[in-house]
């Protein structure tokens, strides 16, 4: 029994994890807007792989406002919230959501179309070819907390997108390695403003290389805005659209 048991875990991710070497899009983190671009991605039948550093999926989702579990969604992000069939309670002019049910639906959903999440990876780097990042550079995340001096492995990929949320990663590695982009940093909490300019900070940052969720904000230098989510979304949403009309 034991033997089956280790190889059928195996044999399945190995295999999973082969199909993932080569790929339209690696997005980097399993947050609110990277696991919403890989569902609109998968929809459209764009090949596409999450890496996520945790052990869990969800990003900032599950700590809801100060750990108690339930996130704020606005109106115009509802129409996503409706897709996923997830639940939902109206607020005022807003509408409460039990975060669990959230990460739940949309991982389910996006993992159904097609999109694989292999969590416990963290993309460390990115595979750069002429001006244009190419890919991702990726360890074990245990690896990492370890310092182990362990040399990674590459994922290719027509485009990255940045949704590590508020260290906004990927570009951080981008401008220090390769140069060309600025971080500005995110700013103090102002969630009306932020969540205003999220959509439009979501964008290409550099060739092949897009950011989504907090990690647009933190690019651009807007502000940060707590347990409100439907800029999350939306932002998600666009940074799989913008990919979609490129590829066209
Ligand atoms: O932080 P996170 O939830 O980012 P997001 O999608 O959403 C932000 C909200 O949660 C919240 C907020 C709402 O207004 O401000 O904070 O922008 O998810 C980012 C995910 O990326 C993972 C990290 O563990 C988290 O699950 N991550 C971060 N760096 C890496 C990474 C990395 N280098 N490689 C892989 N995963």
């Amino acid at each position: 029994m034991e033997k089956i048991i280790t190889e059928g875990i195996i044999k399945s991710y190995l295999n999973d994890f082969l199909k993932n070497i080569e790929v339209d899009v690696v997005i980097a983190g399993a947050g609110p807007s990277g696991i919403v671009c890989g569902y609109y991605l998968g929809k459209n039948g764009i090949k596409t792989v999450i890496f996520e550093r945790h052990l869990k999926v969800g990003g900032g989702m599950p700590g809801g406002g100060m750990m108690f579990n339930r996130i704020i969604v606005q109106e115009e992000a509802m129409d996503i919230i409706k897709e996923f069939k997830i639940k939902y309670k109206k607020y005022e002019k807003y509408y409460v959501l039990d975060a669990i049910e959230t990460i739940s639906g949309l991982t389910y959903r996006t993992i159904r179309e097609g999109v694989k999440i292999f969590n416990l990876i963290s993309v460390e780097d990115v595979v750069i070819r002429e001006n244009r990042v190419n890919g991702v550079v990726i360890n074990w995340t245990s690896t990492q907390i370890a310092k182990f001096h362990v040399d990674p492995l590459a994922i290719i990929s027509k485009y990255v997108v940045d949704a590590t949320g508020h260290d906004c990663e990927i570009c951080k590695v981008v401008e220090k390695k390769v140069g060309g982009i600025s971080v500005k940093g995110e700013r103090s909490m102002w969630a009306e403003k932020g969540e205003r300019e999220i959509v439009e900070n979501t964008k290409e940052v550099y060739p092949g290389l897009i950011v989504c969720g907090m990690a647009a904000n933190a690019f651009f230098g807007s502000e940060r805005m707590g347990a409100v989510f439907g800029g999350m979304f939306l932002s998600g949403k666009k940074a799989a659209e913008i990919i979609i009309e490129n590829k066209k």
